[in-house]
């Protein structure tokens, strides 16, 4: 009698053999999906993570690890969000996914040999895949460039402008479009319709999966499950309608079931041997193996914090007395946009994150999610400015690099009222590198007159947010990660433009700084000076000018690099032929790596203990 080969599971505990997976059948590749899944949801649940969108895209890589040689063959995944599986199947651990000594939550080429590029922000990969293949050409070298792109970071400008390029583009490469239907939360714009059309339901992807494991289980259903699939591929390939890729000259198969470890190696084949650019278009399911990562409509499970595997319930307990910064912003916003029915804002695809998608719905006419176009939202907030309609453009300070000429040429140039409210300011805590909000306050300062404002607590923010309601003019508002101490009612205390405030009076040194890190300083001080500088620009000079009566000025900024706040000070200062010392403890202009903002900050020698010590020599 034959024996039945028993299909073994795969312990992921200890690193996964890169070369294992070319000698598995289709019913192992399943298999070794399914402990990933299993895997990346432990260590999701553990560290926090991008969750929804690595589980979703875990077949798909999988059959990308089993059909291409990824040493040779490069495979850059746009962001790099949704790649663990890859970081599994190139022999890395997810154990410390994020953490400090732990693996990057994107590629990165110094953790493996296997990321051949690197992103964080969105819709580089098929630009990068195009230098990449020229490059190969012009070494006469042989292998495929793969380009692994989700169906919202394709609606983002760069990557359009990439396929206009592609078009006509002698060098090779693969486009997989991993197409799941879902942004952070809902996928937004005409883009998004677009693929309507040629996108696999969710109920359609789970019918096929228990009809594919039917078929495939006895060899008479799996010899007809293959021919009629041959049979339906056949007719697509002919009948198949153009489209905006075909009609840019590109070769493209649409309908892959991105569960469907046939289909996709089939495409792979096609694709590989094609003599010229390919485009193939892949429907997934974001969240796959977790149902409430599978059901999510929200985003919430796009990125999640540590939870709990069993109820989905985050492991942090709520703490009432505190506000997540975002909410505070928010609450300001709803109450802004319930006053005042001329009042738009505009968020480039990270209304959850900032905790405004609820506004979505309550005010459709005036809330805009414009999908990751950070270029395109900075515009449409100045032409709303241009025609008296003060707008608040909500944005992250990491994606804001990407709205600087728009902020600069728009906005500021034609002196246009629009407030940048710009989250996610200072250390970048899990993301690292790619997602520090740190550089933003210097180049805002390197533009002419936009004034900049950040708050110490939720008064203060109250405060700052009145006022860019009578200000008319560019203003940016920062704000930082985390949370701040919650008051009932915020009392209403006008401010002016350039206030700061001598929170405390002492003697010897002044210490000058500004956001919630002021009240660090207060705790931990009791005989400086201690200065809250809520605007970084413009400076109030009045302030200053009484502070050069110290011997000794200290700047500590840890929400901005060194060229901003403590440079714009210390030229002021030099103006005011200040003769005392002036100290400065402010980010160098680094890349800082993922872990917590303690061991960034310390990383970086801007801890309070860095800046006691720095205080401590002084004297
Ligand atoms: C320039 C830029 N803007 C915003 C983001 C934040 N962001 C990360 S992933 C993501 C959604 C990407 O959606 P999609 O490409 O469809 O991939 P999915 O996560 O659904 O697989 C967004 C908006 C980013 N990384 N880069």
């Amino acid at each position: 009698m034959k024996k039945k080969k028993t299909i073994k599971r795969f312990d992921l505990k200890t690193p996964f053999n890169p070369d294992d997976i070319k000698s598995l059948s289709e019913a192992e590749l399943e298999l070794l999906s399914e402990d990933i899944r299993e895997n990346i949801i432990i260590n999701c649940a553990k560290n926090g993570g991008h969750l929804a969108s690595s589980l979703g895209a875990t077949d798909l890589i999988v059959a990308l690890h089993h059909y291409f040689d990824l040493l040779k063959d490069k495979v850059i995944f746009d962001v790099g969000h949704q790649c663990y599986a890859h970081k599994i199947l190139s022999g890395r651990s997810l154990d410390k996914l994020r953490k400090k000594d732990g693996v990057s939550g994107y590629q990165k080429r110094a953790e493996s040999i296997y990321d051949h590029y690197e992103a964080g922000h969105s819709s580089t990969s098929i630009s990068a895949a195009m230098g990449m293949a020229l490059a190969r050409d012009l070494h006469q070298e042989d292998y495929q460039v793969i380009a692994v792109i989700g169906d919202s970071s394709l609606s983002n400008g760069v990557a359009f402008e990439a396929l206009n390029n592609l078009g006509t583009f002698k060098h090779k490469i693969i486009v997989i479009i991993n197409d799941n239907n879902r942004s952070i939360g809902k996928a937004v714009g005409s883009a998004n319709n677009y693929f309507e059309k040629f996108r696999l339901s969710k109920s359609y992807l789970k019918l096929r999966s228990s009809y594919r494991k039917v078929m495939k289980k006895y060899a008479p259903t799996r010899w007809f499950y293959y021919f009629s699939s041959a049979i339906k591929n056949f007719f697509k390939r002919r009948f198949v309608r153009k489209n905006l890729f075909s009609n840019m000259g590109l070769y493209f198969i649409s309908n892959i079931d991105g569960h469907d470890f046939h289909a996709l190696q089939r495409a792979f084949g096609y694709a590989a041997n094609a003599p010229t650019s390919v485009v193939i278009h892949v429907t997934t399911h974001k969240g796959k193996g977790y149902p409430y990562a599978e059901d999510d409509e929200s985003g919430h499970w796009h990125g999640v914090d540590p939870f709990d595997i069993k109820s989905g319930k985050p492991l942090a307990k709520p703490n009432s007395n505190s506000i997540s910064w975002s909410g505070v912003y928010a609450d300001l916003l709803k109450e802004k946009l319930a006053n005042d029915d001329k009042t738009v804002l505009i968020n480039p695809a990270t209304m959850v994150g900032s905790k405004i998608d609820d506004l979505l719905i309550t005010y459709p006419d005036r809330v805009y999610d414009v999908g990751i176009s950070e270029e395109h939202g900075a515009i449409f907030a100045a032409g709303l400015a241009n025609n008296n309609v003060y707008p608040y453009y909500s944005i992250y300070s990491t994606f804001l690099q990407r709205s600087y000429d728009e902020v600069l040429h728009d906005i500021v140039r034609m002196d246009l009222p629009v407030t940048l409210l710009i989250d996610r300011v200072g250390m970048p805590e899990d993301d690292g590198e790619t997602h520090a909000g740190i550089y933003d306050a210097a180049f805002l300062l390197s533009m002419p007159h936009i004034a900049i404002a950040m708050a110490k607590d939720q008064q203060e923010a109250h405060d700052i947010f009145k006022f860019s309601t009578t200000y008319k003019h560019p203003l940016a508002i920062r704000y930082p990660r985390g949370y701040t101490v919650k008051i009932t009612k915020a009392k209403d205390e006008p401010i002016t433009l350039g206030q700061w405030k001598v929170e405390q009076k002492g003697k010897d040194i002044a210490l000058v700084s500004y956001g919630p890190v002021v009240n660090d300083l207060l705790n931990k001080y009791s005989t400086y000076t201690i200065v809250n500088a809520m605007f970084i620009r413009p400076i109030d000079e009045k302030v200053l000018k009484s502070l050069c009566t110290y011997p000794y000025i200290v700047i500590y900024d840890i929400y901005g690099t060194k060229e901003g706040f403590a440079s714009t000070v210390l030229m002021a200062l030099n103006e005011l032929d200040y003769k005392g010392k002036v100290k400065i403890k402010a980010l160098p202009n680094i890349f800082i790596t993922h872990g917590t903002e303690q061991e960034q900050l310390s990383a970086c020698y801007c801890t309070i203990e860095d800046l006691d010590e720095l205080i401590r020599e002084l004297k």
